[in-house]
């Protein structure tokens, strides 16, 4: 029996696609080999300079970080199983006694509902919450917002800090609110922020689908509210996101009628 581990044994569940549809962010946290993660660290230690979109030549290490089945696994679930790497990426380091960052969105304002980018967010170290952790806003990457006022915000309700372990990968919906914060320690943080695409239309569920329960549990994500309880923007919202969960089951946008009827029940 072959012992090979493949990204099809870490597909997302129903369960999982329906929270990242609600949250716009998921974490994976594969297991990589005993001193993998300090490796990674030593080489950037060893970088001449930030290199950019060259960072993958000049720590080709990374290539494990996201050909591990456990990110495969979950990429696929979210863009489809013919998703690619895009060529922008950086290495993110957040140097001892920097200032936070504004609440912003990455790119330009080419926003939709529907998932064609996602960041794929890789801490090859602890990240203590003193040490300048990314953080992200739930929910927001359905809400365009001008990047002047989002630098008015300071810290939200309900924000979440990664505050993460050395290994983790954050996959985030590329419109998902995000920031560095201060680093009040006496280490630099490094993130490597690679950017992933989906290549077609959804035509099938590309994660661990079970047609009979699937309204269920993609339900149980889908009906989250946020922080500030149930206001009329969680209402539309639910709206957008089951018109989501259908164009990724490969049915298209239009979400037909009685679908998810007993979701405010
Ligand atoms: O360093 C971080 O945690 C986030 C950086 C970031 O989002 C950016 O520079 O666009
Ligand atoms: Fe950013």
């Amino acid at each position: 029996m072959s012992e090979t581990i493949l990204a099809k044994d870490f597909l997302l569940s129903d369960n999982e696609v329906g929270a990242f549809i609600a949250n716009g962010y998921h974490l994976v946290e594969p297991e990589f080999p005993e001193g993998f993660n300090e490796s990674i660290c030593e080489a950037i230690r060893n970088l001449d300079g930030n290199q950019g979109n060259g960072i993958l030549n000049a720590v080709p290490l990374l290539n494990d970080v996201y050909e591990h089945p456990a990110v495969r696994g979950a990429l696929s679930s979210i863009l489809g199983e013919d998703y690619s790497m895009n060529g922008h990426r950086h290495l993110h380091t957040n140097p001892p006694g920097s200032k936070s960052q504004g609440w912003h969105q990455d790119g330009t304002n080419v926003r939709h509902h529907q998932v064609w980018t996602v960041l794929g967010m890789y801490y090859p170290h602890d990240v203590t919450p003193e040490m300048g952790p990314t953080v992200i806003m739930p929910g927001t990457h359905m809400r365009n917002a001008p990047t002047d006022r989002l630098q008015t915000y300071a810290n939200l309700k309900g924000q979440y800090c990664l505050a993460v372990k050395a290994g983790t990968v954050a996959i985030t919906h590329y419109d998902l609110w995000h920031a560095a914060t201060l680093n009040r320690s006496e280490r630099p943080r490094y993130m490597l922020k690679f950017l992933f695409d989906r290549n077609s239309e959804p035509t099938a569920p590309s994660w661990n689908h079970d047609p009979e329960t699937a309204e269920a549990a993609a339900a149980q994500g889908i009906k989250q509210i946020g922080p500030q309880g149930y206001c009329s923007d969680y209402y539309k919202e639910w709206e957008l996101r089951k018109e989501l969960w259908h164009w990724m089951t490969g049915e298209g946008t239009k979400v037909p009628q009685g679908a998810f009827k007993d979701m405010l029940s």
